[in-house]
């Protein structure tokens, strides 16, 4: 089982700046967690700022990999190529959010992802990922 973590814009600042929000943890601290509770599965990690490396890495692993677990931060709202690509991979696409972006702003309301998102698990803090790769193996 191979599932790979794709984050977006930002998230590389996770446990270093406004941890009210999001937590006082970094991701590369969760990840070793999860490494450590997911033995069996292959877990990837790749986070980019840039929208264009994230439509590569959902089109480069969306054909062989048996997961992706989608948090796509403010592209979520804003970005239609993510969404098509998405769409066009055949590996089933969790979309993870850290807050409940529907207890937030307007505009975090929509999401170009979800109409194309296998699932959608939102609010729940990091534990969001856990209960994304969890999906995956059942
Ligand atoms: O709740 C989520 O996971 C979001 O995808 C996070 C995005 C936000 O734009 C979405 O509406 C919801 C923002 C990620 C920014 O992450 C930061 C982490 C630490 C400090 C500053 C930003």
């Amino acid at each position: 089982m191979k599932i790979i973590i794709i984050n977006g814009p930002n998230l590389n600042l996770l446990g270093k700046r406004e941890p009210e929000v999001y937590g006082s943890e970094t991701f590369e601290d969760y990840f070793s967690k999860l490494q450590f509770k997911f033995k069996d599965v292959e877990l990837e990690y790749f986070q980019s700022n840039i929208e264009g490396e994230l439509i590569s890495k959902i089109q480069e692993t969306g054909f062989s990999y048996d997961g992706i677990v989608l948090n796509a931060a403010a592209y979520t709202h804003t970005s239609v190529g993510i969404g098509d690509a998405v769409k066009a991979v055949e590996t089933p696409v969790i979309e993870v959010h850290i807050s409940n972006t529907h207890q937030r702003e307007e505009f975090r309301h929509l999401s170009y992802i979800s109409p194309a998102a296998s699932g959608v698990i939102l609010g729940f803090g990091l534990k969001s990922y856990d209960l994304a790769i969890e999906s995956f193996l059942f």
